[in-house]
């Protein structure tokens, strides 16, 4: 299915949704963003989507919030539209897991949108940076606060001071990004994780999802308390027993997300 500005494929449970402004390299624009949030949407309501893989094309994941449509706005016009606030926190909040592949620009808001997603892998062509200090503005999606958590104090300072580039190899190095591939052979080696994601029990997915989030959020002894509960609870799972008497069996578990 090809929508104006993303372009959705389902294949065995996957989703794939590819930003899809070449023109604009990918810079995300309002219409865009709420095309991304009705995807998510309709992500999550279906039981058969175990997995979303959030792309671009191989020069752009995207450059950007659209900086054309930023441009002529006021303080009260984005205070009064709420203006790309609205629509953006649809990949952060999302239950299911979500992949971000990263080839070419992840820029501004485009390296924000990668870092809202759970994990993100990245073709060795991959930038990313933080470059709104270049138009007279800083990050404004969570930039200089999730950056700042991935990669610490010292280089996002850099990165959101410098506008500077970081590559592939520098963000596996620093954090940023959990694992490099060949552009070659990228979306295939990408579709392979998302295969491996999609094939757990989406129950200890959610819950794990939750877990990780969670030590963004709180103290570490409250974070493994909660890390308990949603452990213990995971006892009560078909799929638990299923799983522990597949390895004793050893065969393949069937997991039914129960
Ligand atoms: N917006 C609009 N158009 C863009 C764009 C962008 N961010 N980036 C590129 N383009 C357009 C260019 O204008 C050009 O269009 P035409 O001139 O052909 O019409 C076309 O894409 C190709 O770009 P270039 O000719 O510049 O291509 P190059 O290969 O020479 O350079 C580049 C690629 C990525 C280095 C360069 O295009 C560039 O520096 N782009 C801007 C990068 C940038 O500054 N990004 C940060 C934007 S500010 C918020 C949410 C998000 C944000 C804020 C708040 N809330 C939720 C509150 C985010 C803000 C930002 O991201």
């Amino acid at each position: 299915m090809s929508d104006k500005n993303i372009i959705i494929e389902k294949e065995n449970g996957i989703i794939t949704a590819s930003l899809n402004r070449p023109d604009a390299l990918n810079a995300l624009n309002d219409e865009l963003m709420d095309e991304l949030l009705t995807a998510v949407d309709n992500y999550e309501k279906d039981d058969s989507l175990r997995c979303m893989i959030l792309t671009g094309s191989s020069k752009a994941f995207a450059a950007g919030a659209d900086i054309k449509q930023m441009q002529p706005k006021s303080y009260m016009d984005v205070y009064k539209e709420d203006f790309i606030t609205r629509n953006w926190e649809s990949v952060a909040s999302c239950r299911k897991p979500i992949i971000a592949a990263v080839s070419g620009y992840a820029l501004g808001g485009g390296c924000e949108l990668a870092m809202m997603c759970d994990f993100i892998l990245a073709s060795e062509s991959a930038k990313f940076g933080q470059p709104e200090i270049n138009l007279g503005v800083s990050p404004g999606a969570g930039g200089s606060q999730r950056l700042t958590r991935f990669i610490g104090k010292s280089k996002a300072m850099d990165m959101c001071l410098t506008g500077r580039m970081m590559d592939a190899e520098e963000s596996e190095r620093s954090g940023l990004v959990s694992r490099v591939f060949p552009n070659e052979s990228f979306m295939k080696d990408v579709m392979e994780v998302a295969i491996a994601v999609s094939q757990k029990s989406m129950i200890a997915t959610m819950m794990t999802k939750e877990m990780v989030n969670r030590s963004y959020e709180t103290t570490l002894s409250e974070g493994i308390r909660f890390e308990r509960r949603l452990f213990h609870s995971m006892f009560a799972t078909e799929d638990k027993k299923e799983g522990m008497s597949a390895f004793i069996d050893k065969r393949k578990p069937e997991f039914k997300d129960k």
